[in-house]
């Protein structure tokens, strides 16, 4: 059959091929939490202590009002979007009633023995609209097989027993962390393990995906979440998503044994997509200690470290323990909500979705890539440029002026990460003037600007990138004095 007239004319422009590593499903769906919830709960609440030996009587564990509900109303309030147990710290305690040790809830006086801290959890987190994800150190300091075979047996199976019997599961954490000593069933001793061998992380990693494929795995190295470096919540300002870690002492990296150092900027063109995750504590330790009452960072503490996560294009993990009580500190309750009152004032209303756009390419000349679809919300849609424009701009503009302190940017990340510097400019008095630039974008980039901005004139300019940009997202915020 011949060719219909205009056929060739008509040749339309396909999407971007994908530049680099690229997200699986299950990052995707990850990066849409970005703020995070940790609870680190467990006999040191009742101790004192950050880790516990391993020798602590199970019967201490006996919170006098644990409420799942309500600690998952404040995690709600606070803008969190799921939360991360601690079902096993080192010392060993289990918060269910597994059937690998009896050091577990079930030898508490708790609910007389029949309490399950992650089925209550687990239930309430889902009630409220939280994804559920579980903390189970891989060092166990009570374990008196620790550092033998049946021990790493033992580990899967309580992996095993906590993605099995709760339901879906949003993430899966893996400490690196690994002091030697423990009580060790009564042995009292340090135990050395080869970090890059003794867990043979590669089939725990099978396990998990096999039980929990939608769920994201986290460690130090991946394989699809990366710890960012540091316990301050804090990403580099140029953060990748694309990572290849290296050894501490260079090598292959395993949990624990990874060159910090490059952790919070990832590795530009690196050959995995391995984004970061920012885990820091509302309070100086990671459980609850009535001496650091005094010492809660301040919502506008947890603000900063929000844009300094979240807006490098990382995650927030932020914890928040529960007290003896088994709920959560007032203090730190009251924070949380007005963290999560600040955030909620700040990005309700989008003024970019207001505006004009113009562009200096769009891809194919195509409805499907034109710059309106940065700020027509979804996140599905982008902005996209011709094979080989790699410099472009974008305009956006009001009849009045707007007033705005905060820009988001967001790529399609779908298509890799691609930019590598971008800069945001105002027209005043007839100038165009830059207020603020970057250079990571990946799946959000926020760009606190000095002081509040009016203009009726808004320019996005992509000043370099390897390929045509896809941006998925360009918003104008204003943060409340
Ligand atoms: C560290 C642990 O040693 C801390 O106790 C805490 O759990 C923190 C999140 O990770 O490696």
């Amino acid at each position: 059959m011949a060719a219909l007239p205009g056929a060739a004319l008509a040749a339309v422009t396909g999407a971007p091929v994908a530049y680099g590593a690229v997200p699986s499903a299950r990052q995707l769906q990850w990066h849409d939490l970005e703020l995070y919830a940790f609870l680190h709960f467990t006999v040191n609440t009742f101790t004192d202590r950050e880790w516990g030996y391993g020798d602590e009587d199970p019967s201490l564990f006996n919170p006098s009002a644990f409420d799942a509900d309500a600690i998952a109303e404040n995690l709600r309030d606070g803008g969190m979007k799921a939360v991360i147990l601690t079902c096993k710290h080192h010392d060993g305690f289990c918060l269910w009633p597994t059937r690998t040790t009896d050091h577990s809830v079930r030898s508490s006086k708790w609910r007389g023995g029949n309490g399950d801290v992650v089925r209550e959890m687990s239930n309430a987190a889902r009630r409220y609209g939280l994804g559920f994800g579980v903390y189970v150190s891989p060092w166990d300091r009570n374990a008196a097989s620790y550092g033998s075979a049946a021990y790493v047996a033992m580990y899967r199976e309580q992996l095993r027993e906590l993605l099995t019997d709760y339901g879906p599961i949003e993430e899966v954490w893996h400490d690196g962390a690994n002091g030697g000593d423990g009580f060790y069933g009564g042995a009292r001793e340090k135990r050395t393990i080869d970090k890059r061998t003794y867990y043979d992380w590669p089939r725990t990693w099978d396990l998990v995906r096999s039980l929990q494929p939608d769920a994201v795995i986290f460690s130090d190295v991946g394989p699809d979440i990366r710890w960012v470096g540091n316990e301050q919540g804090v990403a580099n300002e140029t953060c990748w998503a694309t990572y290849d870690p290296e050894g501490e002492h260079g090598g292959p990296a395993s949990p624990g044994d990874v060159n910090a150092k490059n952790s919070g900027s990832g590795t530009r063109g690196g050959s995995h997509w391995i984004p970061a995750e920012c885990d820091v504590s509302i309070r100086p330790g990671w459980f609850w200690h009535e001496a650091q009452s005094a010492q809660v960072k301040t919502a506008r503490q947890l603000i900063e470290l929000y844009y300094r996560s979240v807006g490098r294009g990382a995650s927030l993990l932020l914890n928040v323990p529960p007290d003896r009580r088994g709920l959560l500190d007032p203090i730190d309750v009251a924070v949380l909500r007005a963290f999560g009152e600040r955030l909620r004032q700040t990005f309700f209303v989008d003024l970019a979705a207001g505006s004009k756009v113009t562009a200096s390419n769009v891809r194919g000349k195509s409805k499907t890539f034109r710059a309106e679809n940065m700020i027509e919300g979804g996140g599905s849609s982008y902005w996209s440029t011709d094979d080989g424009v790699t410099e472009a701009e974008a305009v956006l503009e009001w009849k009045r002026p707007v007033i705005f302190n905060i820009v988001r940017i967001r790529e399609k990340i779908g298509l890799g990460q691609r930019v590598e510097e971008f800069k945001v400019d105002v027209l005043q008095d007839g100038n165009w003037r830059v207020v603020g630039e970057g250079t990571s974008i990946g799946a959000c980039r926020i760009l606190r600007l000095d002081g509040n901005v009016t203009t009726n004139r808004v320019r996005l300019r992509i000043t370099k990138s390897p390929v045509s940009p896809a941006i998925s997202e360009f918003g104008l915020h204003r943060e409340p004095a």
